[in-house]
Protein backbone atom coordinates (compact mmCIF):
# COMPACT_ATOMS: atom_id res chain seq x y z
CA UNK A 1 0.00 0.00 0.00
CA UNK A 2 1.56 3.51 -0.94
CA UNK A 3 0.37 5.64 2.00
CA UNK A 4 1.03 9.24 1.44
CA UNK A 5 1.83 11.78 3.65
CA UNK A 6 -1.22 12.92 4.59
CA UNK A 7 -2.01 9.34 5.52
CA UNK A 8 -4.17 8.49 2.36
CA UNK A 9 -4.03 5.78 0.33
CA UNK A 10 -3.62 7.65 -3.01
CA UNK A 11 -3.10 4.74 -5.24
CA UNK A 12 -6.35 2.57 -3.57
CA UNK A 13 -8.34 6.06 -4.11
CA UNK A 14 -7.15 6.62 -7.63
CA UNK A 15 -8.48 2.83 -8.48
CA UNK A 16 -12.26 3.87 -7.96
CA UNK A 17 -11.54 6.40 -10.80
CA UNK A 18 -12.05 5.17 -14.71
CA UNK A 19 -8.32 5.58 -15.82
CA UNK A 20 -7.05 4.24 -18.81
CA UNK A 21 -4.27 2.18 -17.80
CA UNK A 22 -1.98 0.19 -14.76
CA UNK A 23 -1.28 2.91 -11.81
CA UNK A 24 2.02 3.35 -11.51
CA UNK A 25 1.89 5.49 -8.39
CA UNK A 26 0.69 8.43 -6.78
CA UNK A 27 2.53 11.20 -5.37
CA UNK A 28 2.04 14.50 -3.66
CA UNK A 29 1.90 17.42 -6.33
CA UNK A 30 1.77 20.92 -6.39
CA UNK A 31 2.37 24.45 -4.17
CA UNK A 32 -1.52 24.82 -3.29
CA UNK A 33 -2.29 25.94 -0.02
CA UNK A 34 -5.92 24.44 0.14
CA UNK A 35 -6.68 20.78 -1.17
CA UNK A 36 -4.73 17.54 -0.84
CA UNK A 37 -3.31 17.17 -4.40
CA UNK A 38 -2.03 14.08 -6.35
CA UNK A 39 -0.18 13.27 -9.49
CA UNK A 40 -1.10 9.49 -10.84
CA UNK A 41 0.95 7.67 -13.18
CA UNK A 42 0.03 4.81 -15.30
CA UNK A 43 0.95 2.49 -18.10
CA UNK A 44 -1.39 2.23 -21.27
CA UNK A 45 -0.10 -0.17 -23.54
CA UNK A 46 3.35 0.56 -22.56
CA UNK A 47 2.74 4.52 -22.77
CA UNK A 48 2.65 6.66 -19.49
CA UNK A 49 -0.02 8.96 -19.02
CA UNK A 50 -0.92 11.02 -16.34
CA UNK A 51 -4.16 12.35 -14.14
CA UNK A 52 -4.35 14.61 -11.14
CA UNK A 53 -6.45 13.73 -8.20
CA UNK A 54 -7.29 15.52 -5.51
CA UNK A 55 -9.20 15.58 -1.70
CA UNK A 56 -11.17 18.40 -1.53
CA UNK A 57 -10.40 20.33 2.05
CA UNK A 58 -13.86 19.82 3.58
CA UNK A 59 -12.62 22.24 6.42
CA UNK A 60 -12.77 24.90 4.24
CA UNK A 61 -15.25 24.01 1.60
CA UNK A 62 -18.36 23.11 4.02
CA UNK A 63 -20.66 21.97 1.31
CA UNK A 64 -18.02 20.11 -1.14
CA UNK A 65 -21.38 18.61 -3.14
CA UNK A 66 -22.01 21.79 -4.27
CA UNK A 67 -18.54 22.80 -5.15
CA UNK A 68 -18.34 19.86 -7.40
CA UNK A 69 -21.89 20.22 -8.85
CA UNK A 70 -20.55 24.04 -9.78
CA UNK A 71 -17.36 22.44 -11.31
CA UNK A 72 -19.17 19.97 -13.24
CA UNK A 73 -21.36 22.59 -14.69
CA UNK A 74 -18.33 24.81 -15.23
CA UNK A 75 -16.03 22.30 -16.81
CA UNK A 76 -19.04 20.80 -19.27
CA UNK A 77 -20.04 24.36 -20.07
CA UNK A 78 -16.01 25.74 -21.24
CA UNK A 79 -15.29 22.17 -22.75
CA UNK A 80 -18.51 22.38 -24.55
CA UNK A 81 -17.75 25.97 -25.90
CA UNK A 82 -13.97 25.51 -27.10
CA UNK A 83 -15.15 22.21 -29.17
CA UNK A 84 -18.24 24.66 -30.64
CA UNK A 85 -15.90 27.56 -31.61
CA UNK A 86 -13.85 25.20 -33.60
CA UNK A 87 -10.56 25.20 -30.88
CA UNK A 88 -8.41 21.89 -32.22
CA UNK A 89 -7.05 21.75 -28.70
CA UNK A 90 -9.86 21.97 -26.46
CA UNK A 91 -9.30 18.78 -24.11
CA UNK A 92 -5.75 21.01 -23.56
CA UNK A 93 -7.71 23.85 -22.94
CA UNK A 94 -9.90 23.36 -19.75
CA UNK A 95 -10.04 20.88 -17.03
CA UNK A 96 -12.14 17.48 -17.47
CA UNK A 97 -13.72 15.11 -14.92
CA UNK A 98 -12.75 11.65 -15.36
CA UNK A 99 -15.50 9.61 -13.64
CA UNK A 100 -15.71 7.19 -10.87
CA UNK A 101 -16.22 3.53 -12.24
CA UNK A 102 -19.69 3.98 -10.95
CA UNK A 103 -20.20 6.62 -13.54
CA UNK A 104 -20.14 9.54 -10.77
CA UNK A 105 -18.48 13.18 -11.41
CA UNK A 106 -16.71 12.51 -7.61
CA UNK A 107 -16.31 9.78 -4.76
CA UNK A 108 -17.00 9.68 -1.29
CA UNK A 109 -14.64 7.44 0.81
CA UNK A 110 -15.23 5.50 3.94
CA UNK A 111 -14.30 8.06 6.33
CA UNK A 112 -16.37 11.05 4.09
CA UNK A 113 -14.03 12.47 2.19
CA UNK A 114 -14.37 14.22 -1.26
CA UNK A 115 -12.25 12.98 -4.13
CA UNK A 116 -12.13 14.46 -7.82
CA UNK A 117 -9.82 12.97 -11.00
CA UNK A 118 -9.00 15.25 -13.51
CA UNK A 119 -6.94 14.75 -17.04
CA UNK A 120 -3.44 15.90 -16.72
CA UNK A 121 -2.45 19.10 -18.50
CA UNK A 122 0.68 17.87 -20.23
CA UNK A 123 3.63 20.25 -20.56
CA UNK A 124 2.47 22.88 -19.30
CA UNK A 125 3.30 24.67 -16.00
CA UNK A 126 1.62 26.83 -12.62
CA UNK A 127 4.41 29.22 -11.73
CA UNK A 128 4.73 30.51 -8.02
CA UNK A 129 6.61 33.19 -8.83
CA UNK A 130 6.38 35.63 -12.37
CA UNK A 131 9.33 35.76 -14.59
CA UNK A 132 8.57 38.01 -17.31
CA UNK A 133 5.78 40.01 -18.41
CA UNK A 134 4.98 37.35 -21.23
CA UNK A 135 3.68 35.48 -18.28
CA UNK A 136 2.00 38.26 -16.97
CA UNK A 137 0.11 39.00 -20.11
CA UNK A 138 -0.58 35.81 -20.67
CA UNK A 139 -1.89 34.73 -17.21
CA UNK A 140 -4.19 38.01 -17.44
CA UNK A 141 -5.60 36.82 -20.86
CA UNK A 142 -6.62 33.54 -20.02
CA UNK A 143 -8.48 34.54 -16.40
CA UNK A 144 -10.37 37.13 -18.68
CA UNK A 145 -11.50 34.53 -21.70
CA UNK A 146 -12.14 32.44 -18.58
CA UNK A 147 -14.33 35.37 -17.74
CA UNK A 148 -15.75 35.86 -21.22
CA UNK A 149 -16.62 31.73 -21.60
CA UNK A 150 -18.48 31.99 -18.59
CA UNK A 151 -20.79 34.94 -19.08
CA UNK A 152 -23.71 32.57 -20.79
CA UNK A 153 -23.41 29.89 -18.63
CA UNK A 154 -27.28 28.14 -18.10
CA UNK A 155 -28.78 27.20 -15.44
CA UNK A 156 -29.00 28.55 -11.66
CA UNK A 157 -26.68 30.89 -10.10
CA UNK A 158 -23.63 28.98 -8.94
CA UNK A 159 -23.25 27.94 -5.09
CA UNK A 160 -21.42 30.12 -2.93
CA UNK A 161 -18.43 27.14 -2.17
CA UNK A 162 -17.31 29.97 0.47
CA UNK A 163 -19.97 32.51 1.26
CA UNK A 164 -18.78 36.26 1.33
CA UNK A 165 -15.31 35.15 0.28
CA UNK A 166 -14.45 38.10 -1.25
CA UNK A 167 -16.45 40.36 1.52
CA UNK A 168 -13.37 42.78 2.65
CA UNK A 169 -15.55 44.38 5.49
CA UNK A 170 -16.39 40.62 6.63
CA UNK A 171 -12.83 39.29 6.30
CA UNK A 172 -11.34 43.18 8.68
CA UNK A 173 -13.99 42.48 10.98
CA UNK A 174 -12.49 38.81 11.43
CA UNK A 175 -9.39 40.15 11.63
CA UNK A 176 -10.69 42.67 14.46
CA UNK A 177 -11.97 39.45 16.62
CA UNK A 178 -9.29 37.57 16.33
CA UNK A 179 -6.55 40.43 17.54
CA UNK A 180 -9.20 40.95 20.41
CA UNK A 181 -9.36 37.38 21.46
CA UNK A 182 -5.46 36.88 20.68
CA UNK A 183 -6.02 33.39 21.67
CA UNK A 184 -2.36 32.41 21.04
CA UNK A 185 -0.98 35.49 22.13
CA UNK A 186 0.67 36.16 18.68
CA UNK A 187 -0.57 39.89 18.30
CA UNK A 188 2.74 41.55 19.97
CA UNK A 189 5.12 39.73 17.36
CA UNK A 190 2.53 41.20 14.61
CA UNK A 191 2.67 45.24 16.07
CA UNK A 192 3.68 46.56 12.84
CA UNK A 193 1.49 44.08 10.62
CA UNK A 194 -1.92 44.75 12.71
CA UNK A 195 -1.22 48.64 12.81
CA UNK A 196 -0.85 48.81 9.07
CA UNK A 197 -3.99 46.62 8.97
CA UNK A 198 -6.22 48.98 11.03
CA UNK A 199 -5.15 52.28 9.39
CA UNK A 200 -6.65 50.75 5.81
CA UNK A 201 -10.15 50.00 7.79
CA UNK A 202 -11.46 53.12 5.85
CA UNK A 203 -11.09 51.27 2.11
CA UNK A 204 -12.06 48.16 2.57
CA UNK A 205 -16.05 48.67 1.65
CA UNK A 206 -15.59 49.98 -1.76
CA UNK A 207 -15.97 47.10 -3.52
CA UNK A 208 -18.67 45.01 -2.14
CA UNK A 209 -20.58 48.62 -1.61
CA UNK A 210 -20.60 49.06 -5.69
CA UNK A 211 -21.75 45.51 -6.05
CA UNK A 212 -24.51 46.38 -3.47
CA UNK A 213 -25.60 49.14 -4.94
CA UNK A 214 -25.56 47.81 -8.28
CA UNK A 215 -22.58 50.43 -9.75
CA UNK A 216 -20.36 47.14 -10.32
CA UNK A 217 -22.45 44.19 -11.98
CA UNK A 218 -22.40 40.67 -10.26
CA UNK A 219 -20.73 38.16 -12.83
CA UNK A 220 -19.36 34.50 -12.56
CA UNK A 221 -15.67 35.09 -12.06
CA UNK A 222 -12.87 32.52 -10.82
CA UNK A 223 -12.30 34.34 -7.28
CA UNK A 224 -8.50 32.66 -6.88
CA UNK A 225 -6.83 33.86 -10.12
CA UNK A 226 -3.19 33.82 -8.70
CA UNK A 227 -0.63 32.50 -11.11
CA UNK A 228 0.14 29.18 -10.22
CA UNK A 229 -3.72 28.69 -10.59
CA UNK A 230 -3.04 29.04 -14.67
CA UNK A 231 -1.01 26.64 -16.44
CA UNK A 232 0.98 27.82 -18.63
CA UNK A 233 2.85 26.24 -22.30
CA UNK A 234 6.33 25.26 -21.21
CA UNK A 235 7.56 26.34 -24.95
CA UNK A 236 5.57 28.99 -26.03
CA UNK A 237 4.17 30.57 -22.40
CA UNK A 238 1.09 30.90 -23.95
CA UNK A 239 -1.62 30.45 -21.01
CA UNK A 240 -3.21 26.78 -21.21
CA UNK A 241 -5.65 26.34 -19.05
CA UNK A 242 -7.25 27.40 -15.72
CA UNK A 243 -7.29 25.39 -13.38
CA UNK A 244 -8.47 25.08 -9.53
CA UNK A 245 -12.60 25.80 -9.87
CA UNK A 246 -13.38 25.28 -6.50
CA UNK A 247 -14.42 29.30 -6.16
CA UNK A 248 -15.60 29.99 -9.47
CA UNK A 249 -18.79 31.29 -8.15
CA UNK A 250 -20.64 34.79 -8.36
CA UNK A 251 -18.27 37.71 -7.96
CA UNK A 252 -16.67 40.39 -9.22
CA UNK A 253 -14.31 40.85 -12.30
CA UNK A 254 -12.30 43.31 -9.71
CA UNK A 255 -11.35 40.26 -7.40
CA UNK A 256 -9.80 38.36 -10.28
CA UNK A 257 -7.99 41.10 -11.99
CA UNK A 258 -6.35 42.41 -8.43
CA UNK A 259 -5.53 38.92 -7.43
CA UNK A 260 -3.45 39.07 -10.82
CA UNK A 261 -1.62 42.26 -9.51
CA UNK A 262 -1.13 40.66 -5.75
CA UNK A 263 0.53 37.24 -7.58
CA UNK A 264 1.83 38.63 -10.90
CA UNK A 265 3.34 41.58 -10.60
CA UNK A 266 6.36 41.24 -7.57
CA UNK A 267 9.75 39.11 -8.46
CA UNK A 268 9.48 37.58 -4.78
CA UNK A 269 7.76 34.34 -3.49
CA UNK A 270 4.32 34.84 -1.59
CA UNK A 271 6.52 33.76 1.14
CA UNK A 272 9.38 35.78 0.75
CA UNK A 273 11.00 36.72 4.36
CA UNK A 274 13.40 39.46 2.90
CA UNK A 275 11.03 42.06 2.47
CA UNK A 276 13.74 44.67 0.50
CA UNK A 277 12.66 41.81 -2.45
CA UNK A 278 9.07 42.62 -2.64
CA UNK A 279 7.47 45.16 -5.17
CA UNK A 280 5.05 46.12 -7.33
CA UNK A 281 7.06 45.97 -10.86
CA UNK A 282 5.01 48.45 -13.40
CA UNK A 283 6.33 46.42 -17.00
CA UNK A 284 3.99 43.42 -15.15
CA UNK A 285 1.13 45.48 -14.38
CA UNK A 286 1.21 46.56 -17.76
CA UNK A 287 1.33 43.74 -19.29
CA UNK A 288 -1.71 42.73 -17.12
CA UNK A 289 -3.53 45.10 -18.13
CA UNK A 290 -3.06 44.77 -21.94
CA UNK A 291 -3.56 40.77 -21.86
CA UNK A 292 -6.88 41.17 -19.56
CA UNK A 293 -8.25 43.68 -21.80
CA UNK A 294 -7.69 42.17 -24.82
CA UNK A 295 -9.82 39.36 -23.70
CA UNK A 296 -12.67 41.22 -21.46
CA UNK A 297 -12.76 44.55 -22.85
CA UNK A 298 -15.51 43.36 -24.67
CA UNK A 299 -17.92 43.31 -21.77
CA UNK A 300 -16.32 45.42 -19.35
CA UNK A 301 -18.28 48.34 -17.66
CA UNK A 302 -16.35 51.79 -17.55
CA UNK A 303 -16.59 51.62 -13.69
CA UNK A 304 -15.39 48.43 -13.79
CA UNK A 305 -12.36 49.54 -15.98
CA UNK A 306 -11.56 52.78 -13.46
CA UNK A 307 -10.97 50.21 -10.78
CA UNK A 308 -8.55 47.74 -11.79
CA UNK A 309 -5.21 49.44 -9.81
CA UNK A 310 -7.81 49.82 -6.49
CA UNK A 311 -8.52 46.21 -7.04
CA UNK A 312 -4.83 45.10 -6.94
CA UNK A 313 -4.57 47.08 -3.64
CA UNK A 314 -7.69 46.11 -2.13
CA UNK A 315 -6.92 42.28 -2.66
CA UNK A 316 -3.41 41.90 -2.02
CA UNK A 317 -4.66 43.87 1.27
CA UNK A 318 -7.75 41.31 2.10
CA UNK A 319 -5.23 38.47 1.37
CA UNK A 320 -2.49 39.71 3.64
CA UNK A 321 -5.46 40.30 6.16
CA UNK A 322 -6.33 36.61 6.04
CA UNK A 323 -3.08 35.83 6.21
CA UNK A 324 -2.27 38.07 9.16
CA UNK A 325 -5.70 36.43 10.94
CA UNK A 326 -5.12 32.84 10.34
CA UNK A 327 -1.87 33.39 11.91
CA UNK A 328 -3.49 35.09 15.23
CA UNK A 329 -6.30 32.43 14.74
CA UNK A 330 -3.55 29.28 15.40
CA UNK A 331 -2.71 28.29 11.79
CA UNK A 332 -6.25 26.61 11.12
CA UNK A 333 -6.73 27.32 7.27
CA UNK A 334 -3.73 27.70 5.06
CA UNK A 335 -0.94 24.92 5.00
CA UNK A 336 1.97 26.11 6.81
CA UNK A 337 5.39 24.90 6.48
CA UNK A 338 7.12 26.66 8.85
CA UNK A 339 5.89 27.85 12.22
CA UNK A 340 5.82 31.95 11.07
CA UNK A 341 4.74 30.80 7.77
CA UNK A 342 1.47 33.01 7.57
CA UNK A 343 2.91 36.15 9.40
CA UNK A 344 6.11 35.82 6.71
CA UNK A 345 2.90 36.01 3.71
CA UNK A 346 1.19 38.80 5.31
CA UNK A 347 4.57 41.17 5.79
CA UNK A 348 4.88 40.05 2.09
CA UNK A 349 1.59 40.95 0.77
CA UNK A 350 1.65 44.22 2.57
CA UNK A 351 4.84 45.54 1.54
CA UNK A 352 3.27 44.58 -1.66
CA UNK A 353 0.13 46.96 -0.60
CA UNK A 354 2.84 49.85 0.43
CA UNK A 355 4.37 49.83 -3.34
CA UNK A 356 1.24 49.63 -4.93
CA UNK A 357 0.15 52.86 -3.04
CA UNK A 358 3.13 54.42 -4.65
CA UNK A 359 2.48 53.60 -8.06
CA UNK A 360 -1.25 54.22 -8.28
CA UNK A 361 -1.48 57.17 -9.55
CA UNK A 362 0.72 56.41 -12.60
CA UNK A 363 -1.25 52.79 -12.61
CA UNK A 364 -4.20 54.55 -12.80
CA UNK A 365 -3.60 56.88 -15.89
CA UNK A 366 -2.23 53.73 -17.83
CA UNK A 367 -5.56 52.38 -17.61
CA UNK A 368 -7.40 55.33 -18.31
CA UNK A 369 -5.67 55.55 -21.28
CA UNK A 370 -5.63 51.65 -22.19
P1 LIG B 1 -5.25 24.02 -4.43
O1 LIG B 1 -6.70 24.39 -4.31
O2 LIG B 1 -4.75 23.30 -3.25
O3 LIG B 1 -4.43 25.23 -4.80
P2 LIG B 1 -5.05 23.22 -7.23
O4 LIG B 1 -6.31 22.74 -7.87
O5 LIG B 1 -4.61 24.58 -7.56
O6 LIG B 1 -5.16 22.99 -5.65
O7 LIG B 1 -3.90 22.19 -7.61
C1 LIG B 1 -2.63 22.24 -7.03
C2 LIG B 1 -1.55 22.21 -8.11
O8 LIG B 1 -1.65 20.99 -8.87
C3 LIG B 1 -1.66 23.32 -9.12
O9 LIG B 1 -1.01 24.48 -8.70
C4 LIG B 1 -1.00 22.70 -10.37
O10 LIG B 1 0.40 22.82 -10.30
C5 LIG B 1 -1.35 21.22 -10.24
N1 LIG B 1 -2.52 20.83 -11.06
C6 LIG B 1 -3.81 20.87 -10.68
N2 LIG B 1 -4.62 20.40 -11.66
C7 LIG B 1 -3.82 20.05 -12.68
C8 LIG B 1 -4.05 19.45 -13.98
N3 LIG B 1 -5.27 19.12 -14.39
N4 LIG B 1 -2.97 19.19 -14.76
C9 LIG B 1 -1.72 19.50 -14.34
N5 LIG B 1 -1.43 20.05 -13.13
C10 LIG B 1 -2.47 20.31 -12.30
C1 LIG C 1 -5.47 29.74 -1.50
O1 LIG C 1 -5.96 27.11 -3.22
P1 LIG C 1 -4.87 28.10 -3.52
O2 LIG C 1 -3.59 27.77 -2.91
O3 LIG C 1 -4.81 28.29 -5.01
C2 LIG C 1 -6.78 30.43 -1.16
C3 LIG C 1 -6.85 31.79 -1.87
C4 LIG C 1 -5.67 32.65 -1.42
C5 LIG C 1 -4.39 31.89 -1.73
C6 LIG C 1 -3.18 32.63 -1.21
C7 LIG C 1 -10.02 28.52 -1.23
O4 LIG C 1 -5.40 29.50 -2.89
O5 LIG C 1 -8.05 32.45 -1.53
O6 LIG C 1 -5.68 33.87 -2.10
O7 LIG C 1 -4.39 30.58 -1.12
N1 LIG C 1 -7.90 29.59 -1.58
C8 LIG C 1 -8.94 29.42 -0.75
O8 LIG C 1 -2.05 32.11 -1.80
O9 LIG C 1 -9.02 29.96 0.34
MG1 LIG D 1 -4.40 26.39 -6.50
Amino acid sequence: MMTTPAGYDAVAIAREFSLSGEIVSASPYGSGHINDTFKVDVQADGSPRCYVLQRINHNVFRRPDELMANVERVCAHAYAKLKQSGVSDADRRTLRLIPTLAGKAWLIDAAGNRWRCYHFIEDATGHDVVRSPEQAYAAAKSFGAFQALLADLPGDRLHETIPDFHHTPSRFARFQQALAKDAHGRAALAVTEIAFALARAHEVSVVIDALRDGTLPERVTHNDTKLNNVLLDDVTQEGVCVIDLDTVMPGSVLYDFGDLVRTSTSPAAEDETDLSKVRMQFPMFAALVKGYLESADGFLTPKEKELLPFAGKLITFEIGLRFLTDWLEGDTYFKIKRPTHNLDRARTQFKLVESIEDQLPAMQALVTHA
